[in-house]
C-alpha cells in the first residue's frame, strides 16, 4: 500500500477525523488517484472496523467515530468524484431501507451517480416503502437506487417493489438494489432489475438501466 493510502487508511480506522481529511488532502495533492484513496485505504478501514466488531474487539462508538472519520474524507473526496453538473443521464431517487441507518455506501453510490451526471435525490436513511413510492410520484426518476447493510432490513426491499405495484408505479421505475448483505440472487428473487456490490459498478448499472 502507498504510504500515504496508508495513513488515510489508520486515520479511518482510528476515527480522527481531522486527520483524514488531511490525509487524504495529502494523497490527492501527492498526485494519487481518489479511486485508489477510496477503494486501497477507506473502504478497507471500514472493512477492518466491522471486522473487529464482529470479533467483539470494537463497539458501536467506534464504529461510529470511524464512519464519521470516513465521511469527512469522503467529503475531501466529493469534488473529485463530482465533476459533472448536467444532469444529462436521468434522474435518480436514493435512500437507504427502513430500520437501516447506514449511509456511508449509499452516499459514495450518490457520489459517483452525480459525477456520472445523473441527477440524485437523495432522500437519506431509514426510509420506508410508502416514502420512496411518494418520492417516485412526485419525482418521476428513471431509476430508484436502495440501500440496505442490515440482514434484518432487506426485506423492506421487497416490501418497497411490492409498494410500487401496488401503486401502479412499478412499470415507471427501473429498481436497483445494493449493501454489502445482498447478493444477485437476492435482488433477482426481489424481482429488482439490478444489483452492484460497489459504487463504480453502480454507475455502469445505472446507465445500462436507463438505456
Ligand atoms: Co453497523 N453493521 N450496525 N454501523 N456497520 C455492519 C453493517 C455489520 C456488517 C458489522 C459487523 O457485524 N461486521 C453489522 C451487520 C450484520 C448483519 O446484518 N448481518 C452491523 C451491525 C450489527 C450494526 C448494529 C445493529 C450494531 C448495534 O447497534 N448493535 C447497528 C444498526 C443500526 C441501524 O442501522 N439500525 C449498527 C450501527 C452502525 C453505526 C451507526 C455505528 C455505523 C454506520 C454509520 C453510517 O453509516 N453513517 C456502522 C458501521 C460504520 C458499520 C460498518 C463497520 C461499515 C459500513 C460502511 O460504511 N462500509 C459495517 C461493517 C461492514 O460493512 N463490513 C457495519 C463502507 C461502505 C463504503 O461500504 O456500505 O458496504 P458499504 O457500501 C458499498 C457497497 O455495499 C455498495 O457500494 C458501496 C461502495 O462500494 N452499495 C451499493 C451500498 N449501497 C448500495 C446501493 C446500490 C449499489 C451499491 O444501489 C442502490
Amino acid at each position: 500500500m502507498h504510504p500515504l493510502i496508508q495513513i488515510v487508511y489508520q486515520n479511518v480506522l482510528d476515527g480522527a477525523q481531522d486527520l483524514t481529511a488531511a490525509a487524504v488532502e495529502a494523497a490527492l495533492g501527492a498526485g494519487l488517484e481518489p479511486g485508489a484513496i477510496l477503494n486501497d485505504g477507506m473502504i478497507p478501514a471500514m472493512r477492518e472496523v466491522g471486522r473487529l466488531f464482529e470479533q467483539g474487539d470494537c463497539f458501536v462508538p467506534e464504529m461510529l467515530i470511524s464512519a464519521r472519520a470516513m465521511q469527512t474524507g469522503l467529503e475531501v473526496l466529493r469534488p473529485r468524484l463530482v465533476q459533472a453538473d448536467l444532469h444529462a443521464q436521468g434522474k435518480i431517487v436514493l435512500g437507504t431501507t427502513k430500520g437501516d441507518l447506514h449511509d456511508i455506501g449509499k452516499n459514495l453510490v450518490g457520489m459517483m451517480l452525480a459525477g456520472a451526471a445523473f441527477e440524485v435525490i437523495d432522500l437519506g436513511i431509514n426510509v420506508s416503502p410508502g416514502q420512496f413510492v411518494e418520492a417516485v410520484r412526485e419525482h418521476r426518476p428513471q431509476l430508484l437506487g436502495i440501500s440496505a447493510l442490515l440482514t434484518t432490513t432487506m426485506p423492506h426491499m421487497k416490501a418497497t417493489l411490492q409498494a410500487l405495484q401496488a401503486a401502479g408505479l412499478r412499470d415507471q421505475v427501473k429498481v436497483m438494489v445494493g449493501g454489502a448483505p445482498l447478493t444477485e440472487d437476492f435482488a433477482r428473487e426481489i424481482g429488482a432489475d439490478g444489483y452492484s456490490p460497489d459504487a463504480s459498478r453502480a454507475v455502469t448499472l445505472a446507465k445500462a438501466l436507463v438505456e
